[in-house]
């Protein structure tokens, strides 16, 4: 360099700035993931995404030896096959998932906040350190241990969003316990469903729940659904409220029975593919599945994208609002936050309460870094005005986060003028809870790549997104939308749907054999990236929750004949809930007073929000000749495109179609 800088000026300028942009282009990726110092030829971010993707296995062994501490280590980084549904990552590897989330931090920052429990009641948070949390773990861990919960067994978790619950789940992790958190939205019957699905002797519930400023009857919940679930032997009740409960004696006083149990509990030796939890979630039957999910790979996937994603660094405060009970909850409240020793936000309240600035003032309060909320809720916020957003301070806000449903542009760009002052990216990120963690969404990328409002854009490392034409194509170009599977598999994937490895792989791998299929449809841009448009089977989408339409329809309504439910755009919850109802033919119609029957029937049965919005009582339904329900046709007359509603020729009858056509323009003169 020094001989070559003789003479000619112009000479050493070129090569002098050619080495200084290497190096700060090395420097620069090996600063933005360490890992990728060894992945040959990855000299930038570029590079280092394609290289994640071309040589999935050399990426992911490197961060999973990096991120994980490991009991054993993993000598087969992958063994899959997806069209035959068999997913295994990190084979031979063992480890703890509780001390990958606790121990490990402890050592080395045991006075760290791990949670802050914003609890409902607003400005009254709890913080928990690591180091406490850990107790709390070990004690609930020694505890189920000494009630004879085993490795293997499955916990069912039906509590509201607080540390009790998160060391719950830790709880199960340490000792070998499968989770089975359940949302405390949901009836009695669902849970039941649930809790006998999962083959769970165990549950672990509060007395109430306190949510909005409301006391719901968890325990008494609890008690309804086990008297159909034979195979719960215990019930563990601790008290989020100061209200005592009737006990019977299945049940045991959590908090007491802690006291007792040590502050050490040896952590189980897990293999990297033994069961870390169940989540139900609904698919296009009226079964729930429940999705299962393992330790090792899962955990990684969870920690890196909520590394990555959020641009979460040390000392960051993260504040995902989403309910435990839910994927996001799981991946972003508890697990990505807690393996990268971060401190998370535990949301118990609503956006609205006390009033409409509770997220923005518990932004200022708890001095929030990342907030990730769901479409629904800032559709909600919108309608009430900046003002509930520009009295609080968001200074420490860096990035925005959404999920669960598409977000609309009027919302994107108010969730980021208003509330993000223009200042912080706004990543729509695309998932579901097979998914395990993000996989599309705009970061990472570089610092001043641009981002598309309503557009999750880009796929995480190592995601490969492919689209399908209807005929099972796959489609090359751009600017295309088709149905959105994944080329390879990753290891946030969820392995299986417990008890029933068939319907896993009639749903996710047999429609596009060789690929994992979303369920999902979407646009490739003209620049490649890509928008999520909507589900493509019966399942919709209310206020960021699945419910399959088979859920609903499933009511057994003695005046009922059959029914057709099906979901249409709505302003606030992104979906609302349409039913057409066909009475049986000796049941005089008392519109109103069946109405709030078949309502009350829906939230016994599933929860409240998945009540329809609208009930229309029909003669008979448009079905085609072999007898299937043509709800292409309802869809098109909900959404008033009678252009769209196209060739009836299949139809049974088609008069069936203006009777509808007339009932529904009656229905919606008269309901909002
Ligand atoms: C994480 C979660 C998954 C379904 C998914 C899709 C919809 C989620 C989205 C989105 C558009 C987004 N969905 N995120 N649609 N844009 N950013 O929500 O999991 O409850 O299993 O729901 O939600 O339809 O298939 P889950």
């Amino acid at each position: 360099f020094m001989l070559l800088s003789v003479g000619d000026g112009r000479l050493e300028l070129n090569i002098y700035s050619y080495f200084r942009d290497l190096g700060r282009r090395r420097c620069n990726v090996a600063a933005f993931m360490p890992e990728a110092a060894g992945f040959d030829g990855v000299s930038d971010r570029s590079a280092l995404q394609e290289f994640s993707v071309s040589n999935s296995e050399s990426f992911w062994a490197a961060v999973a030896r990096q991120r994980l501490s490991w009991i054993r280590p993993f000598h087969t980084v992958q063994d899959c096959d997806l069209s035959r549904g068999e997913i295994k990552w990190f084979v031979g590897g063992q480890l703890n998932v509780s001390v990958n989330c606790l121990d490990r931090h402890v050592h080395t920052c045991p006075e760290r906040v791990a949670l802050i429990w914003e609890r409902d009641e607003s400005g009254s948070e709890v913080k928990v350190t690591y180091r406490s949390l850990l107790e709390m773990t070990c004690r609930l861990g020694n505890l189920l241990r000494r009630h004879g919960v085993k490795r293997g067994d499955c916990v069912t978790i039906y509590m509201p969003t607080c540390p009790l619950a998160v060391a719950s789940m830790l709880a199960c992790a340490r000792i070998g316990a499968a989770h089975n958190v359940v949302f405390a939205g949901f009836s009695a019957e669902a849970l039941a469903e649930r809790i006998r699905d999962a083959q769970s002797g165990t549950v672990i519930t509060v007395n109430q729940g306190v949510r909005g400023g409301k006391v719901t009857e968890l325990k008494k919940t609890v008690d309804t659904a086990v008297q159909s679930c034979p195979a719960v032997q215990q019930v563990f009740v601790a008290m989020r409220t100061e209200n005592p409960v009737a006990m019977t004696a299945r049940d045991v006083a959590m908090e007491e029975e802690m006291l007792k149990e040590d502050v050490v509990c040896e952590p189980a030796a897990m293999d990297s593919e033994d069961v870390l939890f169940l989540l139900y979630t609904s698919g296009s039957t009226g079964k729930p599945k429940g999705l299962v999910h393992t330790q090792a790979g899962y955990l990684l996937y969870a920690a890196l994208t909520h590394r990555y994603v959020f641009s979460y660094h040390d000392g960051d405060v993260f504040g995902c609002v989403a309910d435990i009970g839910w994927i996001t909850g799981h991946s972003y409240s508890v697990y990505g936050p807690l393996a990268n020793g971060g401190t998370t936000v535990l949301f118990e309240s609503t956006p609205i309460y006390p009033d409409p600035g509770r997220y923005w003032e518990m932004v200022q309060r708890l001095k929030i870094n990342q907030f990730y909320g769901a479409p629904t809720a800032i559709r909600l916020l919108l309608k009430y005005g900046d003002e509930w957003v520009h009295k609080y301070d968001r200074s420490t806000l860096k990035t925005l986060g959404s999920v669960g449903e598409p977000i609309n542009t009027e919302a994107w760009e108010w969730y980021h003028r208003v509330v993000g002052d223009g200042r912080c990216p706004v990543v729509d990120t695309w998932w579901q809870t097979e998914t395990g963690g993000i996989c599309i969404s705009p970061r990472p990328s570089d610092a001043d790549a641009e981002i598309v409002p309503g557009m999750a854009m880009r796929p995480f490392f190592s995601i490969k997104p492919t689209l399908m034409d209807t005929e099972g194509k796959v489609l090359t170009s751009n600017d295309v939308s088709g149905a959105l599977c994944i080329a390879q598999p990753w290891p946030g994937m969820a392995r299986t749907i417990h008890n029933n490895h068939q319907r896993f792989i009639e749903t996710y791998c047999r429609p596009h054999p060789g690929y994992f299929f979303t369920g999902d449809g979407a646009y490739r841009s003209k620049e490649g990236y890509y928008q999520i448009t909507g589900r493509l089977d019966d399942v919709i989408n209310v206020s960021g929750h699945r419910i399959g339409t088979a859920e609903i329809e499933d009511n057994q309504c003695a005046a009922v004949a059959e029914s057709a439910v099906i979901g249409y755009s709505h302003d606030l919850k992104g979906q609302g809930v349409y039913a057409f109802v066909v009475l049986k033919n000796d049941v005089e119609v008392q519109g109103a007073a069946l109405c709030q029957q078949l309502n009350n029937m829906v939230s016994k049965k599933i929860a409240k929000y998945a009540c329809p919005d609208f009930i229309q009582f029909v003669q008979r339904l448009p079905k085609t000749r072999s007898g299937k329900i043509m709800r292409r046709v309802l869809r098109k007359v909900v959404e008033r495109d009678l252009d769209g509603v196209g060739d009836l020729s299949t139809l049974d009858d088609p008069t069936a179609v203006q009777e509808i056509i007339q009932g529904h323009g009656d229905l919606c003169g008269k309901q909002p």
